[in-house]
Parts: structure tokens; sequence; C-alpha cells
């Protein structure tokens, strides 16, 4: 029989049990339920321009202390346009709100201004959005690449920007990149006496209707044909080349440009068309395989969606912040894969270091990866931007720190404020652009 003492043993013993088992499951709910569900504290507004270009930066600071995080919304021909949607609409809609439901929070900001899809309200739900997933890749202590199911490749593969006046200064600056271990190069020439994208004009002039900046789309086709055949003859077959037409040519020129290219095998065209005029994708389907990208100019899934459900593009070049960040990108990438469509977000320098590293995390993660739009950070963004992705012998490497492991100085960002390096017309019009227009004066899209 069990005397009072045993069962009071037993008892304690039991009790003793049960507290070791409360905080045994209380150490594996926190573990699952990771730690409390911080609330959104503050939402605030870095706005620096370290390398000349306006960049829009989100800071999601939490109840938890030192629980923040970056995100980017760089519009940069707009920057000042972001900056109040951030902090008069999304900031007290915000305020409150559980950090951690990012899924939720995304479709809260989306809905929120009833009207949807533009530019300017994209940019700012994703400077949160991607603040909300460096907070849980901080919380779980952890790369945010390890939050979308870990490394399907170790970097990404880049291509950087060659581009002259005349053929041989592209050529010899793609020599520059091949030497520094780049397998992919952009290449760009310019016009003599006109507005070239991507490349400088010389010094010939040309007469026009107008005295301002001049752009001819068939002079720039000849031209751009005759670099591919320069390019092929210097540099080779296994260098993998890509041009950007900068929907600077007709819908019907853009079918010959792509016909006409196809004896180079680029890796790419890319916008050869504008988003207004995407149905002539099926005729340059129809007549050539030259590979195709689309998408830095895209807001919406109407833009998007039916060019790879169709198989109308070989590369969604989508501007992750201009879509409204890493939650929808990871589904436009996963949505690409069931149709073969493959990554090649655009990455200029009007992209912040944050924006690079979720662009990077979705490189090193989605199995559709195409290639990575490369641009080098000068030093005074390295000095604002602590962590940036590495680059190695063309391969762009995402940082192992938790989140996007990268801390911004707000001191530093505060010394190149928007206008920094700005010069001219671009100061005049606020890091925005001016026209260029036909000889006979009409205006284009740039
Ligand atoms: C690219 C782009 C950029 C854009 C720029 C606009 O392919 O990198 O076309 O050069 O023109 O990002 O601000
Ligand atoms: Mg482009």
């Amino acid at each position: 029989m069990l005397n009072r003492r045993d069962l009071l043993k037993l008892s304690v013993g039991a009790f003793g049990l049960a507290q070791r088992e409360l905080a045994a499951q209380e150490k594996i709910a926190r573990a699952v339920r990771g730690s409390p569900s911080p609330k959104i504290k503050d939402v605030s507004v870095i706005a620096t321009a370290p390398a000349g270009l306006r960049l829009v930066v989100v800071k999601v600071t939490t109840d938890q202390d030192g629980l923040y995080g970056y995100g980017c919304g760089t519009f940069t021909q707009r920057a000042d346009l972001v900056v109040p949607a951030v902090e008069k609409y999304l900031k007290p809609f915000l305020i409150g709100k559980p950090a951690d439901r990012i899924e939720d929070i995304w479709n809260a900001n989306y809905n929120s201004s009833y009207w949807r899809n533009g530019p300017v309200l994209n940019n700012a739900i994703s400077g949160v959005d991607q603040a909300l997933w460096d907070i849980k890749g901080r919380q779980a202590n952890m790369p945010v690449y390890q939050l979308l199911g870990g490394k399907v490749r170790e970097a990404a593969d880049c291509y950087g920007h060659a581009d002259g006046a005349e053929y041989h200064q592209t050529i010899d600056a793609a020599k520059m990149w091949i030497e520094q271990g780049f397998r992919f190069v952009r290449v760009q020439v310019g016009v003599p006496g006109m507005a070239g994208y991507g490349s400088r004009r010389g010094d010939a002039t040309v007469k026009a209707l107008h005295s301002g900046p001049v752009f001819e789309p068939a002079v720039y086709v000849r031209r751009a044909l005759k670099l591919f055949e320069e390019s092929r003859k210097a540099l080779g077959d296994d260098i993998e080349l890509l041009h950007d037409v900068h929907e600077r040519v007709s819908p019907i020129q853009a079918v010959h440009f792509a016909k006409d290219a196809e004896k180079f095998n680029l890796f790419f065209m890319e916008d050869a068309l504008s988003p207004e005029d995407i149905a002539y994708f099926r005729l340059i389907r129809q007549q050539c395989a030259t590979q195709l990208a689309m998408g830095e100019l895209f807001n919406s899934p109407h833009e998007w969606r039916p060019l790879i459900t169709e198989r109308l593009i070989d590369f969604i070049r989508i501007h992750v912040s201009q879509c409204g960040g890493l939650s929808p990108a990871r589904k436009i990438i996963a949505f690409a894969e069931q149709f073969g469509v493959r990554s090649a977000w655009h990455g200029p320098g009007d992209v912040s270091p944050i924006g690079h590293a979720a662009q990077i995390t979705l490189d090193v993660t989605a199995p559709n990866f195409g290639v990575q739009e490369y641009s080098p950070f000068n030093e005074r963004t390295q000095e604002v931007f602590q962590g940036c992705p590495v680059m190695k012998e063309g391969y762009w490497y995402v940082n192992e720190a938790p989140g996007w492991g990268i801390e911004v100085d707000e001191k530093a960002a505060a010394k190149y404020p928007f206008g920094f390096g700005e010069t001219g017309e671009r100061k005049t019009l606020n890091g925005g652009w001016g026209e260029i227009r036909r000889k006979d004066g009409t205006i284009i899209k740039q």
C-alpha cells in the first residue's frame, strides 16, 4: 500500500514531470511558432542616391527590440512619389499589424487603394513586403533563401553591360567583362549624333526639325545588326550576347529586327516591343526563334500572364519592386516554370542593394533561372548598404547572414540625398527623364 509520503513524492514527481513537460512543450511551441509574433511599430523611408540614382528603401520596425527589416521600393524616375505613398498611406494602415503575416499584409496593402497595379503603389508595397521577409529571416536567424526552400544553385550567373559610341569600343568593353570571368555580356552601340539607349552618342550631329535629342529607329537597327556581326567575329560563339532594344522600334520593325538577328544566336533580345504592343510577339514567334526577354515595364499580371501562358517570351524580366515585391515575384517565377519561361530579373543601377539581394535570392532558389543583370556597387553605395551581395567571376552570391544580410547606415544615406550627383535636365526633372524625338519631332518611347 502506498503511504502518504509515497503519494506526496509521486504527486510532486508528477508535478515536477508536468512542469518539465510544460516547459518542453512551451519550448517546442516557441520553436514551431518562432518567437512571439512581432507587431509593426513603425514604417519609415530611407531616400538616398549614393550612385546618383534615387533609391527608395523602406524600413519596417517591430515592437521587438532590434527586430526590423529593409525593403526596396525604387522607382527612380518618380522616387519622390513613392515616399509619401509609404509614409501617408501604408504606415498608418500597417501600425499594429502582425509583421509575420507577409502574404496577408501584401494583399491588404494591394487592395487598400482600391485602384491598383501602378508603378508608384507597387513600389511602395514592395518596400514593405521585402522588409517583412527580411524580418522573418532575422527572426528565424537564416537568410531569406532558406525560407524559400533553399538553394538550387550556388550563385546567380550574371551579365555585364558593354557599350560604346563605336563598335570597337563596345567590343573592348565586352572583353573586359570576359576577362573578369563573365560568360554573358550585353552589347549596345551608339547611333552617331543620336540619343541611343545604353550607349554613347559620339560627337556627330544630325539635322532635325527640332534642337532636342534625336533618335531614328531604322539607323539604330542597322547599327545593332552590324554590332552583333562584329561582336561574333571578335568574341567568338561561346560568349552569350544579349541586347536591349528598349522598345525603341516600331512593332513591325521589331519583327524584322528579331528575324535578321537570328543568325547571331543572341542569348536574348530584350524589350523588342513595348508593353502596349505585346500582341506582336505572336508575329515574331511565327517568323524566327530569336530568344526574347520582356518585363521590366510590367506592373500588372494582365501584362505578363498571356506572354507566359502562350510561351511568347523565353525570359521574364520584371523589376521586382515594380510588381510589388518578393511575394508576387516568387509566384510569377513559379508560374513561369510551368511554361518553360526562365527568369532574368531587371537589375540595373536603379535597384537598391536590398532589391538586388531579393532578386539573387529568387535566382538561387527558382529552378527556372535564366541569367541575372549585374550592376556594380560603388564605394558610397557600399558605405550606405553594408553587406551587399558579392560578385566573383561573373557569379553573384547572396549574403549568408539572416534576412537579406544587409544593414543600412542611415547617417551615410543622409550624406547622399535625392539630387546627389544629378546634373542638368535630370536635376531639373527630379530624377525624371526628358524627351527624345524623331527628326521630324515625333516623340518616341525611350
Ligand atoms: C535595363 C533597363 C534599364 C532601364 C532603367 C530605367 O535593361 O537595365 O532597360 O537600363 O532603362 O532601369 O530606369
Ligand atoms: Mg532593359
